[in-house]
């Protein structure tokens, strides 16, 4: 059964129009759907159009929403924020610069929806996720959100997927959660909007230092955020044997650095398991 829209929070040009003017935001028009594919897919063909850095898609449903090596997102009608920015790096920056992307996407997003009076934290490399353990004792952390980024020509097209009012059993995973079974009601548009103004402060900082993570603060802030440094985890590098290790860094090509038997091993992408022991 299709899950009911949210009049309650609306997600409509009006409304997002309305959030941007009343957090200062000049960007351009956004492009918002009822239904799409995929928000990254029509990001990625506007790009390659010549649309401007800072355009916006955003759709109320996806009807093939993607993750990470051809996984899936999966959100019903009305329950999730979901959309992506098209962003224009500078050719010049060092090749390092576009490894933290997404990472400075997930800490804007982080703090956006810790505006919303609980502790967001980040597992690498972009989830935005409850600290369980520490807020109500239950094991392992719960996605609150993903980011998907992919680059188009001299363009980076950042997705974001919010979960917002879904109940757990509109959730595809267990190990999920919302900002409505955290306890927050939130409005989507004004959320999008919070989490545009966080994320073009980021950029901001991060354009001029120069693409660069560390000059311009970003790399330390997202290190005291990150819930993966300093714990025990397995990396899956999506085949072969996985790597086991404490997380001890985050490089300044956003790559993560485990320390184990092995040495200290730099992994730029894989998928992180936090080990309780
Ligand atoms: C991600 O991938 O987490 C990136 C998700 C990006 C989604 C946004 S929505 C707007 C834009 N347009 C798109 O088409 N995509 C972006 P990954 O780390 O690979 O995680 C995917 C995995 O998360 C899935 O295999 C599921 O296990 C789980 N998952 C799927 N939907 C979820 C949800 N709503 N909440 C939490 N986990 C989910």
């Amino acid at each position: 059964m299709p899950a009911p829209a949210n009049p309650a929070s609306p997600l409509t040009a009006p409304a997002i129009i309305n959030a941007f003017t009343s957090h200062g935001l000049e960007l351009p028009a956004p492009t918002v759907f009822d239904t799409i594919a995929s928000t990254n897919d029509e990001a990625l063909v506007q790009a390659s159009a010549g649309a401007p850095e800072w355009t916006v898609v955003v759709a109320d449903r996806q009807s093939a929403g993607r993750g990470r090596l051809s996984r899936s997102w999966e959100t019903p009608a009305g329950r999730g924020l979901l959309f992506s920015v098209i962003l224009r790096p500078n050719p010049a920056w060092p090749a390092a610069s576009l490894g933290w992307i997404p990472l400075i996407a997930g800490l804007a997003t982080s703090r956006a929806c810790g505006a919303h009076d609980f502790a967001c934290r980040l597992k690498w490399p972009n989830d935005v996720v409850i600290d369980a353990a520490a807020y109500d004792g239950s094991p392992g952390p719960r996605k609150l959100a993903g980011i998907l980024a992919e680059r188009r020509g001299d363009a980076v097209v950042v997705g974001v997927g919010i979960n917002v009012a879904h109940a757990q059993a509109e959730l595809p995973i267990p190990a999920a959660t919302s900002l409505a079974l955290e306890g927050s009601g939130c409005d989507r548009a004004q959320l999008l909007a919070q989490c545009l103004q966080v994320w073009g402060e980021l950029w901001n900082r991060f354009r001029l230092g120069g693409g660069d993570a560390d000059s311009s603060g970003i790399r330390s802030e997202y290190l005291a955020e990150s819930l993966t440094i300093g714990r025990r985890v397995r990396v899956d590098l999506g085949g072969g044997a996985p790597l086991v290790g404490e997380a001890v860094d985050i490089d300044h090509e956003g790559r993560l650095v485990v320390d184990g038997p092995f040495g200290l091993r730099t992994v730029s992408a894989g998928d992180v398991t936090h080990l309780r022991h």
